[in-house]
This record gives structure tokens, C-alpha cells and sequence, in this order.
């Protein structure tokens, strides 16, 4: 036992030291003390944010550690006689208690003035509900006019939320089936989504960006894949993005595309909802996903091409080196880029997009429960009534893949 104490101790050393690397490391993209907005500004600056606690608090411990320290060391067992024994000293004591109390006092006044600026949702020019999923993140736009952009459709995406940079946006957030929690570490503190209650949230980024979280609240299986991400456009981007999530639906004209149409209809749309899309007599495809999923929800499909990652953020659609290229432009470029998306790179007129990450999407297509686990026991249905948890592997063939692939590709 004793002889691993040694070995212990440079374990001990080396996490500790590990801990502090990672601390210093450039490539945060979720660094609390990086704030990009005016929320998280307010959590970390001033009286009362983050800082000024963290340096009263580290004073205190450090005055705490040194006394701790000098009387360990001062009145150590040195077989000296027991000291003269007291009984109280009111001075001490009245002292003790007050100076805590002025302590706490100094951090209580202007820490209730921040978390009431915090909770402030009605100067708010924009709203996007968010609603926590097992394990994914939905955001629906009502109509409305968002920061002077008019969003004349309701829009629903997943995964990544679309926001005008500069602009005050309120979001609601709850959850369909467990608790689960919306954090994005540099634009605001955390909101728990809670099923039957609406939370508010104001999110705001300064400049336009890409700015990450997870779930922070552990929500089943796939807890750890249920990321998310608020994308910050500038305004006239914004706009762009908008008209693109509305544009009307056209069916492909490329035939491979076209048997992807067929195979989404037959294969995808009982779960997955494109706006928009029709069945040959017109009607249209309505997606089911309360007959078919325990969640009653599967992420909307339409434009998924306009997005950069899938499955709770998870995975990305777009290439390493396209994400890299995306997530370090700097703030004047990086709308034009986003909205490239898997097409960034492509020489105009390309066929096909040179930043699109097709093996990430295949693989997904092939087994989506082989890359991120959705029930314990997929094959076994008989305790859902026969509903699937998450998306099921549908067992398709590489060439309805490539169909479908095609498809989805066509489909902005
Ligand atoms: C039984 C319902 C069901 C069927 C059928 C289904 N899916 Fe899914 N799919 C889901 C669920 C649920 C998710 C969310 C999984 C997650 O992120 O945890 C999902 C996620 C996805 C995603 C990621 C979307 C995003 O924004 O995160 C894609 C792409 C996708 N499915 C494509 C397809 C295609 C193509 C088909 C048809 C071949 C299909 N799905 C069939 C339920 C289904
Ligand atoms: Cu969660």
C-alpha cells in the first residue's frame, strides 16, 4: 500500500498539471472567461461577476491556507507543555462573525443586481423556441419580425440556432421528455429545459460566430452527444439564411435525386418532416414521428445542407478541414462562409460540394445507432410498444444510400 503512494502522488501531480494545461489552452471554444455577448459579459465582469468572486474567494483561501499552515507548522507536537487554557475571547468571536458577514454581504448586493439584469427577456427583438430532445436540441422561429428581418414561415432546424449578431434574442426553452439543460458557455449561463414549463433565456453574441455547448444536465444514454450550437450572422446574412429555409420546395430534376425523393418518402418521412415535399398525386408527406418514436420527435429535415453539423451537433457535416476554416474565421468573414456551408471551397458551378463530409452522412445512413446509442437494446421494441428510441438502422442498401445522399444534397 504504502509503496504506491509515491507513484500516487506524480499521478496526482501530473492530473493537477494536465487540469492546469488544459486551463490554458488557446483552442476553448466553450471558455467561460471568453465572453462574446453581453449576457455573458455580465456574468463574468464587474462587481459581483465571476471574477471579482473567484479573486475575494482566492484571497480568503489564501489567507486561510497561510494561517492553516503557519499553525500546523508554529504549534506542531514537540512534547512542549499544554498551553494555558482559555474560555472564549468576545472579541475574537464578534470579529469572526462580522467580518464574514461584511464578506458575504460584498458579494450578495451586486450578485442579486446581476441575476436580476440577467433574467431581463423583454427588451428582446427576436424569439426562438428551443426544445430539448432525446438527445438533440429543436429551435422553431415563430413569424415574426426578428431584429428587422421578417420571418414570414414558421422555421424549425436542429442542432444549430441561426441568430442575427448584435441583436437582444429571447429564447424559450422546455423539453419533450426528460430534463435537460441549454448552455452556451460564451454567450449566457445555463437554462434547465423542463418538461410543461417555458424558461426564458436571453442570448445576444457581439459578433457573428459560431459559439458551442452541451447539455449539461444528464439526460439518458446519449447525454454526452446532445451538443449545440448558436451560429451569429450579420444582419444581412441573416436575411439570406432566412429566405433560404423558405424557399419554396422544388423536387430534384437529377435522377439519382430523384429515386432519393422516392426512397425518402418511403423510408425517412414517417419520422423526418421536409416542408413542402409531396406525394405523385400532391398530396402531402406528413411525417408521424408520435407513431413511430417514444420521443414523438425527429429533427426536421428541410435544408438539413444549410447546417454544418447533425445528430445533437454531434457530427459534422462539413469536413475537419472546412470546420476548422469556418470556426477560426474571423468575425467579417465568417457569415459568407457559414452560409456556404458544405459548399464553401467549390469552384462556382462544382457538381459536387468540396467541403461536404460525406463519410460522416453515410455512416449515419448505414447504422446511426452504431455511432451514437440511442436504447440499450435497439432491437428489442416490445417495451416501447413497438415505438423506436432515436433513429433506427434501417438496414438500407449502398445504393439507396447513394440515392438518398443525392437527395439530400440537392435539397440546399
Ligand atoms: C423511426 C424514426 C426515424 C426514421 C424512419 C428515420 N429517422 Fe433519421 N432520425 C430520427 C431521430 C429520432 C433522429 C435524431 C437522432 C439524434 O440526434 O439523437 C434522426 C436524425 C437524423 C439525421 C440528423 C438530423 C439532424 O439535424 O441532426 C438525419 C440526417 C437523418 N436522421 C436522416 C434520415 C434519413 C435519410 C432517413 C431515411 C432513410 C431517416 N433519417 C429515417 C428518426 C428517424
Ligand atoms: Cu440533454
Amino acid at each position: 500500500m504504502l509503496a504506491h503512494l509515491p507513484r500516487r502522488r506524480a499521478a496526482a501531480a501530473l492530473a493537477i498539471l494536465g487540469f492546469l494545461v488544459a486551463g490554458c489552452a488557446k483552442n476553448a471554444p466553450q471558455d467561460i472567461f471568453r465572453p462574446a455577448g453581453s449576457n455573458a459579459r455580465e456574468i463574468d465582469d464587474g462587481l459581483g461577476g465571476q471574477k471579482y468572486i473567484f479573486i475575494l474567494a482566492g484571497v480568503v483561501a489564501a489567507i486561510v491556507i497561510a494561517v492553516v499552515l503557519f499553525i500546523i507548522f508554529k504549534f506542531k507536537d514537540r512534547g512542549q507543555d499544554i498551553p494555558e487554557q482559555t474560555h472564549g475571547n468576545p472579541m475574537l468571536e464578534i470579529g469572526m462573525t462580522i467580518l464574514p458577514a461584511i464578506i458575504l454581504i460584498t458579494v450578495a448586493i451586486p450578485t442579486v443586481a446581476k441575476i436580476f439584469n440577467l433574467a431581463k427577456s423583454d427588451d428582446a427583438a427576436c424569439v426562438v423556441n428551443v426544445t430539448g430532445q432525446q438527445w438533440w436540441w429543436e429551435y422553431d422561429y415563430p413569424v415574426q419580425n426578428c431584429g428587422g428581418i421578417e420571418i414570414t414561415q414558421p422555421i424549425v432546424t436542429s442542432g444549430e440556432m441561426v441568430i442575427p449578431a448584435g441583436v437582444n434574442v429571447q429564447l424559450r426553452i422546455t423539453s419533450r421528455d426528460v430534463i435537460h439543460s441549454y448552455w452556451i458557455p460564451r454567450l449566457n449561463g445555463k437554462r434547465d429545459a423542463v418538461p410543461g414549463s417555458l424558461q426564458p433565456l436571453r442570448m445576444q453574441a457581439d459578433q457573428p460566430g459560431i459559439y458551442t455547448g452541451q447539455c449539461t444536465e444528464f439526460c439518458g444514454l446519449s447525454h454526452a452527444r446532445m451538443r449545440q450550437a448558436v451560429v451569429a450572422l450579420d444582419s444581412d446574412s441573416f436575411a439570406t439564411w432566412v429566405a433560404n429555409q423558405e424557399e419554396a420546395y422544388t423536387s430534384p430534376t437529377d435522377a439519382l435525386a430523384l429515386e432519393g425523393e422516392g426512397q425518402f418518402i418511403s423510408q425517412c418521412a414517417r419520422c423526418h418532416q421536409i416542408n413542402g415535399l409531396t406525394n405523385s398525386d400532391g398530396t402531402p408527406v406528413l411525417a408521424n414521428p408520435e407513431q413511430n418514436l417514444v420521443s414523438g420527435a425527429a429533427p426536421n429535415l428541410t435544408n438539413l445542407m444549410t447546417r454544418t453539423g447533425f445528430a445533437g451537433f454531434t457530427f459534422d457535416l462539413i469536413t475537419d478541414a472546412c470546420r476548422e476554416k469556418l470556426w477560426n474565421a474571423p468575425s467579417e468573414e465568417f457569415s459568407a462562409l457559414y452560409l456556404q456551408g458544405v459548399w464553401m471551397d467549390s469552384p462556382a458551378g462544382a457538381e459536387y460540394p468540396v467541403c461536404f463530409n460525406e463519410t460522416a452522412l453515410r455512416e449515419w445512413l448505414r447504422n446511426a445507432p452504431g455511432m451514437k446509442p440511442m436504447f440499450v437494446d435497439p432491437n428489442n421494441l416490445s417495451s416501447t410498444g413497438g415505438l423506436y428510441r432515436g433513429m433506427p438502422n434501417l438496414g438500407l442498401t449502398e445504393a439507396q444510400i447513394d440515392q438518398l445522399i443525392a437527395y439530400l444534397l440537392e435539397r440546399k
